[in-house]
């Protein structure tokens, strides 16, 4: 789906040394931005620009992946077959995006294994809020209305965004978060209308989930380093603070509606602004968790290591495969056109030596 150019290999470690005067590039480059062209791949781009790119769109990936984990936790717990399938298929859309993310950030010249080694060492950050714990089914219900909802209203911008692989892979990410975000405000909807005990579970999620999702939307637009550079290229199209503002007005109406309270004693609605005004953020507990500190850092990376290392099997017979058929490397684009594409029959029986016998008896299968 996505090209790689060679030559930005080394735009990411180089961007930071680069010099920030303004050249007839860079001028250039921003005038496309500020024609709300979309930047392709093979398009020349600052390095700052790309280095940016990689950051975000990496950190995104990394975050669904990341992502599937509290939520896998319940896979086996769900209280119905129905509510199981649903999660099921939701928690394997989150890794789809993921995939789609780590696509689109390849074609800024960094590998999948680059990537997936900077999340490993600690180096690459995730979002915050895959870091808390998911105690109750409750928790799957504000998972979804909460967490993807923050997601959305975050996400929708981007669609709009000046790199057109990441615009584009938003797009469809979107649509799946849109029913995540329902399926999660039914699961609260079902616990609210069922017995006190069901309600106060609903309720004591909420207590512990809004305001790590309230900080998802990263630090306030006065502390946030990214953020100026970010809007000047169209990455970002709105700010920090003005998402999280969006949320809670979107969201107050929502907990109304479930009976439930938000923990928040300063929440009132302001005519004047036409805006919910909220307490203060616990910043310290944002950077801590963000730094490595949170509830569940370490578990959560160990999750990902120890399947990385589980999967290096599969890797590593892929390889071979791809080596024995004469190239040296899984070809991905090849598998997707179908021009190799996995026969299990091949795979169970071995193509290279025909056996009259084998295939006798694998007739006589079919037939029984
Ligand atoms: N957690 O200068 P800014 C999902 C870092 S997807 C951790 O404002 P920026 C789907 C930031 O990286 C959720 N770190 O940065 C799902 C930077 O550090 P750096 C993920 C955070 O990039 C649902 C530093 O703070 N979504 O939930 C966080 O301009 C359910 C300074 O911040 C995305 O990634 C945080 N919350 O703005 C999956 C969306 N916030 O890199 C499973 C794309 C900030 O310099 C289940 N990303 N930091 O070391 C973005 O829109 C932006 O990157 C922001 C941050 C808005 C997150």
């Amino acid at each position: 789906m996505y090209t790689q150019p060679t030559d930005r290999k080394e735009l990411a470690a180089t961007a930071e040394r680069a010099p920030r005067t303004l050249t007839p590039e860079d001028a250039a480059f921003q005038q496309r931005i500020d024609a709300d062209e979309f930047i392709e791949p093979r398009d020349w781009m600052p390095q700052a620009y790309c280095k940016t790119l990689v950051r975000q769109i990496s950190q995104h990936a990394h975050s669904e992946i990341v992502g599937m984990l509290p939520e896998g936790n319940w896979i086996t717990r769900a209280p119905t077959l129905k509510r199981k399938a649903i999660l099921l298929a939701k928690v394997q859309d989150e890794g789809g995006h993921g995939l789609y993310l780590y696509a689109a950030a390849e074609t800024l010249g960094v590998s999948r294994d680059e990537m997936i080694e900077a999340l490993h060492s600690g180096k690459a950050k995730y979002s915050s809020i895959f870091n808390y714990p998911t105690l109750t089914w409750a928790d799957i219900g504000c998972i979804g209305w909460l967490v993807d909802g923050a997601a959305i209203m975050n996400q929708i911008p981007l669609c709009r965004c000046s790199y057109g692989p990441y615009a584009r892979a938003m797009i469809r990410v979107c649509k799946e978060e849109s029913f995540h975000q329902r399926q999660g405000y039914d699961i609260m909807l079902a616990l609210c209308r069922g017995t006190p005990e069901q309600k106060n579970l609903a309720q004591d999620a909420l207590d512990r989930w809004w305001w790590p999702v309230v900080m998802m939307f990263g630090p306030s637009d006065k502390d946030s380093t990214h953020s100026a550079q970010s809007a000047a290229w169209k990455i970002k199209r709105v700010s920090n603070d003005d998402l999280r503002q969006k949320f809670i007005d979107a969201t107050v109406p929502q907990a109304d509606l479930l009976g439930l309270k938000i923990p928040d004693a300063d929440l009132k609605w302001n005519a004047r602004r036409g805006h919910y005004e909220f307490g203060a953020v616990d910043w310290e507990e944002f950077w801590r968790v963000v730094n490595g500190d949170g509830p569940l850092n370490r578990e959560r990376l160990a999750a990902r290591v120890k399947a990385y290392e589980d999967g290096r099997w599969v890797r590593e017979a892929a390889t071979a495969y791809a080596a024995k058929r004469g190239r040296g490397s899984f070809d991905p684009d090849a598998a997707k056109h179908g021009r190799d594409s996995f026969d299990p029959d091949v795979a169970k029986h071995g193509r290279d030596s025909f056996d009259p016998d084998a295939a006798k008896h694998r007739a006589s299968e079919k037939v029984a």
